[in-house]
C-alpha cells in the first residue's frame, strides 16, 4: 500500500496539526510504503517572507522526525526538490474544473480575509492533487479540513483516467477517529489553525509547558455543567477529545471519568496531559534542529527517492496527453 501526505512549512505547528496529522503519519508509515512531503510550494500561495520559508522548512522536517517519522523507512522530502510536482500541477490543471476550485471552502475562507488574493491560492488544490497522484497513492492520512481537497484530487484522477487512459490510483483519505478537527480554544467553532486562529486559542507544539497550561486554563467552555460531547458544547467536546488522544483512551471513557466534576478540573487535567504528550516531541525536536547539515543531508536522500518514484508517473502523464518526448 502507498501512503502520501503533505504538510505546509508555514507558521508554528500546533496541536491540531499534531493530532490530525503528524500523529497519524507515524502510525501509517507502518502500513506500507509512505511518502511525506514538506509542501513548500504551497506556502507561497499566501504572502510569505523568504527567510521564514527557509527556516520553517527545516523546522518542519525536524518536527516530523521528532514526531516519529523514520527517514530510513519512509520517504520524507521537500516538494520543490522534486520538480515533477510543479509540472504535474500544470498538466492536471487541464482536467480540473474551474467551478469546483471556486467552491473550495479553504479558498473562500483565506481569500475573504485578504486584500491580495493570489492565483496560487485558487489553484492550490491542483498542486495538491499532483502531489498525491504522482506517487500512485492509495491512502492519504489527513485531518478533516483537507477532505474537500482530497475529493477534488479524486475527481481529477478519475477525469484524467477516463480521458487519457488508466494512469492514476484514485486515493482514499484516512481520518483519525478522534481529533480529526481540533478546535481553537477561544473560538470553539473554528478549527485550530496557523493562519486563522486566535493566539490564546492555538496551542503551539513549541509552547513552553506553562504557556500550554495557561491556554487550557483560559479555554472557553459552554453553558451547562456536564462534561460530555454534544453539538451544542463545542468547547467541552474539544477538550474531551484532546484529553482522550493525549491519554490514549476514548472520549466516552473521559466522560465517565469526569462525571460530577467541574470544568476547572477538566481544563487543568487537559493542560497537564498535553504537556506530558508533547514534551518528548519538543525535546527531540530541539535536539534534531541543532544539526542543520545533517537535516539537509537526510533531505537530499529523501528527494532522490521521491524523484525516482515520481518520474515514471510524470512520464506516463506526458505521453498519454500526447506530448512528443524529447528525442
Ligand atoms: N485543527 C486541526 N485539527 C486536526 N487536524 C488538523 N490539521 C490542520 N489543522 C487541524 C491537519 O494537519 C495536517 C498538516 O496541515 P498543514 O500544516 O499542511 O496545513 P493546514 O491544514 O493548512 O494547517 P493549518 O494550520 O490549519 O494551516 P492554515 O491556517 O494555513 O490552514 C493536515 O493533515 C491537516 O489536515
Amino acid at each position: 500500500m502507498r501512503i502520501f501526505s503533505g504538510i505546509q512549512p508555514t507558521g508554528d505547528k500546533h496541536l491540531g496539526n499534531y493530532i490530525g496529522g503528524f500523529r497519524q503519519y507515524a502510525k501509517t508509515q507502518e502500513l506500507g510504503e509512505a511518502f511525506f512531503c514538506i509542501v513548500d510550494l504551497h506556502s507561497i500561495t499566501v504572502e510569505h517572507d523568504p527567510r521564514d520559508l527557509y527556516e520553517r522548512t527545516l523546522d518542519l522536517y525536524a518536527m516530523l522526525l521528532a514526531a516519529g517519522l523514520d527517514p530510513n523507512r519512509s520517504t520524507v522530502f521537500v516538494q520543490s526538490h522534486v520538480t515533477a510536482h510543479a509540472e504535474a500541477s500544470w498538466l492536471l490543471s487541464a482536467v480540473t474544473s474551474f467551478g469546483q476550485l471556486g467552491r473550495m471552502t479553504q479558498f473562500k475562507e483565506k481569500g475573504d480575509v485578504r486584500e491580495f488574493v493570489s492565483a496560487g491560492l485558487f489553484t492550490y488544490p491542483v498542486l495538491m492533487a499532483g502531489d498525491i497522484l504522482l506517487y500512485r497513492t492509495d491512502r492519504v492520512p489527513i485531518g478533516d479540513d483537507q477532505r474537500q481537497h482530497l475529493e477534488l484530487a479524486r475527481d481529477v484522477a478519475e477525469r484524467f483516467n477516463s480521458r487519457f487512459g488508466e494512469t492514476f490510483v484514485v486515493p482514499e483519505g484516512i481520518y483519525p477517529e478522534v481529533g480529526a478537527r481540533i478546535m481553537d480554544l477561544q473560538e470553539t467553532t473554528r478549527k485550530m489553525s496557523t493562519t486563522g486562529g486566535t493566539e490564546q486559542g492555538t496551542v503551539k507544539l513549541l509552547d513552553e509547558p506553562d504557556v500550554i497550561r495557561k491556554k487550557f486554563r483560559l479555554a472557553v467552555t459552554d453553558s451547562g455543567r456536564e462534561i460530555r460531547r454534544a453539538a451544542d458544547k463545542p468547547g467541552v467536546s474539544n477538550l474531551v477529545d484532546i484529553l482522550a488522544v493525549a491519554t490514549d483512551c476514548t472520549p466516552a471513557e473521559v466522560e465517565t471519568a469526569y462525571e460530577g466534576k467541574g470544568y476547572g478540573d477538566l481544563k487543568t487535567d487537559v493542560g497537564d496531559a498535553v504537556v506530558a504528550f508533547v514534551t518528548p516531541v519538543r525535546e527531540r525536536y530541539l535536539e534534531l534542529r541543532g544539526d542543520e547539515p545533517e537535516l539537509r543531508r537526510l533531505l537530499a536522500g529523501g528527494a532522490e527517492k521521491a524523484e525516482t518514484e515520481a518520474a515514471p508517473t510524470l512520464a506516463a502523464m506526458y505521453e498519454r496527453m500526447g506530448f512528443v518526448a524529447r528525442g
